[in-house]
């Protein structure tokens, strides 16, 4: 991250996997502290080792080949390998009955569609999943190689062209969680992250209810003209409102644009300024944003074009 004072979520410990708040993150994290602990041990012990020899306090032997240089790393790594293998296993088991969500990574974005046999709830840049409930997933990619990554959850999986590879997630906190493609992608690869949102049980399923139908009506005289210029822009090739422009995902889907914590996948607060920003030059935000410029906007359409997608919520 550029550690501007506007990247939306620069908070330290946000995006830390020493500080897990999921249970797969939660077992790396103690493996990663036993494995510091037995192997910082046999570092001291073998400095102390080797200081006894160069003193001449003790005599070397030849069976300390076969102990030391054989047996000794044969059984660290094989006890190493057993008990990562375990957790490995322990923390990509799948729960049968788990919330899929399929995620595809674009450049330099994320398309994110709530249970897709089901639902079908298409979203972008955010995800908001329940704490406690296990989830699944579903990472896809269609154009080049990107890696999904919460660490404070999880750890990382790749998303393959041509492959639908799976992570299970159990979130064990509620809160804001930043993500971030961890694979080279492209121009603006590092400006390419987003967030997870655990809430309570409750609260997720009074969300999916709320953000599950048309977007929110343009209820002042600005925002209504808003809607018109977003229409007649030509937005609506690429970006979806659900009850306004149905069917454009060549770029994220607005419908609840407002309401995200951050805008351009995880990079900028999201408010009507930056919205302003954004839509008159989206390559100045992110170089190689797959996003015309719109600097031709007469000042008081765009005014009305960011209004109404702020509100959008
Ligand atoms: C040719 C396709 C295309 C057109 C036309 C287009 N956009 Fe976009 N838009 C994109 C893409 C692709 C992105 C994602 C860029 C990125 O983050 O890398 C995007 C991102 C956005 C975002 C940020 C969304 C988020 O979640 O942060 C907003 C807001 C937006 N566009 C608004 C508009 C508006 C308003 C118009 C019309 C004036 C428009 N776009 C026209 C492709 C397009
Ligand atoms: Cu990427």
């Amino acid at each position: 991250m550029s550690g501007t004072s506007q990247s939306a979520l620069g908070e330290f410990g946000v995006q830390s996997a020493l500080a897990p708040e999921g249970a797969g993150a939660t077992a790396i994290n103690g493996l990663t502290i036993g494995m510091t602990i037995a192997f910082g041990v046999i570092f001291v012990l073998l400095v102390l080792f080797a200081w006894a020899v160069l003193a001449g306090r003790l005599a070397p032997r030849r069976w300390w080949i076969w102990a030391g240089g054989i047996a000794l790393p044969l059984v660290s790594v094989l006890a190493l390998v057993v008990v990562s293998t375990g957790i490995l296993q322990k923390i990509t088991r799948e729960e049968p009955d788990a919330l899929v969500i399929e995620v595809t990574g674009k450049q330099f974005w994320w398309d994110v569609l709530y249970d897709p046999e089901g639902w079908a709830l298409r979203d972008a840049n955010e995800i908001v999943i329940p704490k406690g409930r296990p989830v699944t997933f579903r990472l896809k990619s269609d154009n080049v190689i990107h890696s999904f990554w919460v660490p404070k959850l999880t750890g990382k999986m790749d998303m393959i062209p041509g492959r639908v590879n799976t992570l299970p997630v159990l979130a064990t906190e509620t809160g804001r969680f930043r993500g971030q493609c961890a694979e080279f992608c492209g121009l603006s690869h590092p400006k390419m992250a987003f967030e997870v949102v655990v809430l309570e049980p409750a609260e997720f399923d009074a969300w999916m209810q709320r953000n599950s139908g048309e977007a929110r009506d343009a209820a002042r005289s600005e925002l209504l003209r808003g809607r018109d210029v977003f229409v007649e822009a030509g937005c609506p090739a690429c970006h979806t409102i659900r009850g306004v422009a149905d069917g454009g995902t060549l770029g994220p889907d607005l419908t609840r644009v407002g309401g995200r914590g951050s805008l351009g996948a995880g990079m900028w607060r999201m408010n009507q300024g930056t919205l302003a920003g954004w839509i008159a030059d989206p390559s100045a935000m992110k170089p190689g944003a797959e996003m015309p410029s719109y600097n031709h906007l007469p000042g008081p359409d765009l005014r009305a074009l960011s209004a109404y997608l702020a509100s959008l919520k």
